[in-house]
């Protein structure tokens, strides 16, 4: 897999600044040459590199060190900033609206991956509680009709489609009308060779019909640095709203594919991974740039620079772990997490306690977060000091008063039971605090 083969060899590159007795300008300098080798393996653009690669020698060599920061922790942090800054900062996702009818249809050359895109998608908002279905607007190629209600089929997904039909924008527009219920109504279109004016014709008609909340475009991922080439063409035609880059796996151009569509500033939600229907990954740059590096230990020597940029006091970490550390307070812990706060420090900290604190897609982590507010917030006084005393009953009043469903206040209790025991664990190992391998006020 190609991004494997990047990713093992930016991570080779890494790895001997991570093991280098010293971390001096030669180094530095060898480096972003490893660098720069890889990526153009990659298929990377030629510009595109020589941009990233001066931005990482640069700051590696003259920004000035912040306190507490080593030269080596340094380089690390600027490689994977300038990397994520290359892709795109912040994941991005598809606007659907529950409980409304939401239109997406998709578009792309022939053989691109649209049709089992379409399925993919079907799957993963079906897996998300929301109600998805498929059409089939594809009139021109034959076996398509039968290719992706087979697909529906097989994950239990509503389909509609039109075998004999000619006019696919009528056919669209029936299922449409059919599926208006349906909360996510995937339409697959037919592709033809890039050249074909009839595509773009029939793409923007379709599109006036049936008005898609958004326009997906398909790329195949192993056309290397001319998906971006493709991704502007379309782009010119008709409101392309985002972009799905797939057949990722195997593939020797995916760098190219991926970096170069990014650097339009198009906005990649999803990469396919595979045949199957669930081999569909939403794009997280940093998540991403974190496997391209080798992962674990970049991301934890990144997350140490960070944190060593959070104020933690003795004062807080004693307080935290002597104290009684009620519901509230597992609330505040909780919001100080978006921030990195201390208690994932002191936990992550420590030599054989790797509790890692839910880790979610951020949305989903910050929508429970606000479930978990009104939640407390229906508690009692009592019931948040000692919520040993939350019964069945109780649950049940909390639930209501609170507009959730009972099992998430016995998830957030469950959560609070398992975050107090462990700091009851920590408070009965003697000098820990003494141990703890970061530095205190
Ligand atoms: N390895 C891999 N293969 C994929 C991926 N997505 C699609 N394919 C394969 O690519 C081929 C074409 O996929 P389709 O989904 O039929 O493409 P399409 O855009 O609908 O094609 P037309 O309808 O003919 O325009 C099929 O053999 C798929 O199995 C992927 O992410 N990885
Ligand atoms: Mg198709």
């Amino acid at each position: 897999m190609v991004l494997e083969k990047l990713g093992s060899s930016l991570y080779e590159a890494l790895k001997k600044v991570i093991r280098a007795p010293v971390v001096d300008r030669d180094l530095v300098k060898e480096l972003v040459r490893d660098f720069q080798r890889a990526l153009l393996q990659a298929d990377v653009n030629v510009q595109l590199v020589i941009e990233l690669s001066q931005n990482i020698e640069r700051r590696a060599l003259d920004e000035e060190l912040p306190p507490g920061i080593s030269r080596r922790e340094h380089v690390i942090k600027v490689v994977y900033n300038e990397l994520t800054k290359f892709v795109g900062e912040k994941p991005e996702t598809l606007a659907i609206q529950p409980g409304k009818q939401n239109t997406l249809m998709l578009v792309g050359i022939q053989g691109s991956g649209k049709t089992t895109t379409a399925a993919k998608l079907a799957r993963y908002f079906q897996k998300r509680g929301l109600k998805p279905a498929l059409i089939c607007a594809d009139t021109f190629r034959p076996g398509a009709y039968d290719q992706l209600r087979q697909l529906g089929d097989s994950i239990n997904v509503d389909f509609y489609g039109e075998p004999e039909a000619k006019e696919p924008t009528a056919v669209a527009q029936h299922g449409v009308e059919r599926f208006r219920y349906h909360e996510v109504v995937i339409l697959d279109t037919s592709g033809r060779h890039k050249e074909e004016r009839s595509l773009i014709k029939e793409m923007r008609e379709m599109a006036d019909a049936v008005q898609p909340q958004e326009i997906i475009l398909i790329l195949d991922g192993t056309i290397g640095q001319q998906a971006a080439v493709q991704a502007k063409a379309f782009d010119e035609a008709t409101d392309i709203g985002s972009i799905i880059v797939a057949k990722l796996d195997g593939s020797a151009r995916g760098g190219g594919a991926l970096s170069s569509v990014a650097a339009t500033g198009a906005h990649i939600k999803f990469i396919g991974t595979g045949e199957g229907v669930e081999e569909l990954e939403p794009f997280v740059p940093s998540r991403f740039i974190g496997r391209l590096l080798g992962m674990g230990d970049i991301e934890g020597l990144v997350r140490k620079v960070k944190e060593a940029e959070v104020e933690v006091t003795e004062k807080d970490v004693r307080a935290l772990i002597a104290g009684k550390f009620t519901l509230a307070d597992f609330y505040q812990q909780f919001e100080a997490m978006r921030k990195l706060g201390p208690l994932q420090k002191i936990l992550g900290m420590i030599p054989g306690f790797s509790y890692q604190l839910p880790e979610d897609d951020i949305d989903l982590a910050e929508k429970r977060l606000d479930r978990w507010r009104v939640i407390i917030l229906s508690m009692t006084p009592e019931e948040r000091e000692d919520p040993k005393i939350i019964n069945a009953s109780r649950v049940r009043r909390i639930a209501r008063g609170s507009g959730t469903e009972e099992r998430d206040v016995r998830e957030l209790i469950k959560q609070y039971n398992t975050m107090r025991r462990m700091l009851r664990q920590l408070r009965g190992r003697r000098g820990l605090l003494r141990r703890l391998p970061f530095k205190l006020g």
